[in-house]
């Protein structure tokens, strides 16, 4: 077994939405990571899921006259179906209505209960449906949900609560301690403020409906949906029972998630296992959220990015390249099918397929498809001179979860080469034989390169990276960062093929 171990999550979806653009960013980032570590020989495990219990798919599934389960099975498929669409390694799928999962929140609220954190009350507030959040009078804006800005009910109920003003203290001391533990700093800056303001106990049971797992000890309680749905970092790294995966995984490396569920996971899950006296997450990223031609994404207005419709429209790896490249991670961006279709013409057809095509268009024409490794280097101004440096950087951004400069980082490498075979001009070289064996070194140099542009590429686009792997001939699948090394292919066969990217017309 690896020791290099790294775990990662997504979070698990609602299932009383189907899946959107925004629900396909935060996993295919994860999916980026996930296949960047294991380049780097890192034993991954890489989870998504669906969170199913609560008022909210409650109340869905009566408007569609199934009953919960029912809403549940139907749209899991959807996200499955569309996590194998998208190209999307995750190593466990966890449904939150599974006995294993029933069993993880149990045993945390026995532990968090033995540690003496979980009373009974009365509680009376403001709970917003949509964002299944308790929002007190001070937080209401206009009388309504701070967050997504809904109306909010008012509820009085018996209620379990559980101390987490105890631990405003220790997780401000932790914050402090441990600066990569929320992500970006900006982010931060806002849980800690919240914090700040003071932590009230938080309700975790409900008596108004059913739909959940069953309080222990209490049958007449279901335990809070964030309380359920936030164990399921747990439940997959197999706690309680299974102790060997548990202290092998956990805890999580990198949780990520959209900016709207950081309080969630920066200040109630963090509280949750502290009182359970389990380690914390290394890292939260919380990433920004996208918008539709600059406005809200939003049923009413009908604008809601069909993952499917893009994908089939302009291709998966296209979709993925596009959600990375466009916006820094972290930071709120937009989507446009102009902007799309201008970085497709422009940096994946002319830039990358073009220098494919070119370069093995060449091998094939003075070749006959067949490149050798050259004896001795005769070349001047070997772009390949600064791949350490390349790969340096790559490393620096991926690690940083800097994915929009990482590829802007690659093009301006594949823009270097485009400006070699310029300035070398093969087909000048071949006209004259004596430059025969500069014309095979400059060829192999394009040729080798664009084998490790295909494996810095492999995280954001497998598809496309495996494409470009069998024009050159390579019949081993992408492995390792290992791969990216220049000159230790002796022999490339390759073939030209179709562009690798369409261009897109008005
Ligand atoms: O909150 N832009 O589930 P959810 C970017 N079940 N990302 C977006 C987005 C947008 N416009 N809209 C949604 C839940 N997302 C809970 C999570 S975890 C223990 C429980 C993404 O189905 C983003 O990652 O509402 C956000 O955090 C997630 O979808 C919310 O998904």
């Amino acid at each position: 077994m690896k020791d290099n171990i790294f775990y990662i999550t997504t979070p698990i979806y609602y299932v009383n939405d189907v899946p959107h653009i925004g629900h396909a960013y935060t996993t295919i980032a994860a999916d980026v990571i996930a296949r960047y570590k294991r380049l780097m020989d890192f034993d991954v495990l890489f989870t998504t899921g669906t969170d199913e219990h609560g008022e909210k798919v409650e109340k869905s599934a009566k408007s569609t006259g199934e009953t919960p389960i029912e809403l549940a099975n139907r749209v899991v498929g959807r996200f499955k179906d569309l996590w194998g669409k998208l190209d999307i390694s995750f190593n466990d799928f966890i449904r939150t209505t599974e006995a294993r999962h029933k069993e993880a929140v149990n045993a945390l609220f026995d532990m968090v209960n033995a540690k003496g954190d979980i009373y009974k009350g009365e509680y009376e507030d403001w709970y917003c449906v949509p964002c299944e959040n308790f929002v007190t009078d001070t937080q209401l804006v206009n009388g309504r949900c701070p967050d997504c800005g809904r109306p909010v009910e008012k509820l009085t109920e018996e209620s379990y609560f559980f101390r987490m003003s105890k631990y405003q203290g220790m997780l401000l001391e932790h914050i402090e301690r441990h600066p990569d533990f929320i992500q970006p700093e900006s982010k931060k800056n806002e849980v800690v403020s919240f914090i700040k303001k003071g932590l009230n106990d938080l309700s975790i049971s409900r008596t108004s409906f059913s739909w959940g797992i069953k309080l222990p000890g209490d049958e007449k309680h279901v335990i809070y949906v964030w309380f359920d749905a936030l164990a399921n970092y747990l439940t997959v790294c197999g706690f309680p029972e299974d102790t060997e995966r548990f202290s092998r995984y956990w805890p999580a490396d990198i949780h990520l998630i959209g900016k709207d569920i950081l309080r969630f996971h920066a200040v109630y899950w963090p509280t949750f296992l502290m009182a359970a006296g389990l380690p914390l997450p290394k890292k939260i990223f919380a990433h920004g959220w996208w918008t539709v031609d600059g406005q809200k994404m939003s049923k009413s207005l009908g604008n809601v990015v069909n993952p499917y419709e893009t994908v089939e429209e302009y291709g998966v790896d296209v979709f993925r390249y596009f959600l990375l490249r466009e916006v820094p991670f972290g930071l709120d961006g937009d989507f446009s099918v102009s902007s799309l279709r201008h970085r497709v013409n422009g940096e994946l057809a002319n830039d990358l397929g073009n220098l494919l095509s070119r370069s093995t268009g060449m091998v094939e024409r003075y070749f006959e498809g067949v490149i050798d490794r050259p004896e001795r280097v005769l070349v001047d101004d070997d772009p390949l001179t600064e791949l350490d440096a390349v790969i340096g950087e790559y490393s620096e951004y991926m690690e940083g979860l800097e994915f929009s400069r990482c590829l802007e980082m690659i093009w301006k490498f594949i823009g270097r080469l485009n400006r070699f075979v310029d300035a070398k001009a093969p087909w000048v070289l071949a006209k004259d034989p004596e430059k025969r064996e500069e014309l095979r070194a400059v060829l192999y140099l394009l040729i080798d390169s664009l084998k490790i542009i295909g494996v810095l590429l492999y995280p954001f686009m497998p598809k496309t990276s495996v494409e470009m792997w069998q024009r050159l001939g390579i019949k081993e699948g992408i492995e390792s960062i290992e791969d990216a090394q220049a000159g230790i292919t002796k022999r490339y066969r390759v073939t030209k093929g179709e562009p690798l990217f369409k261009r897109l017309e008005d």
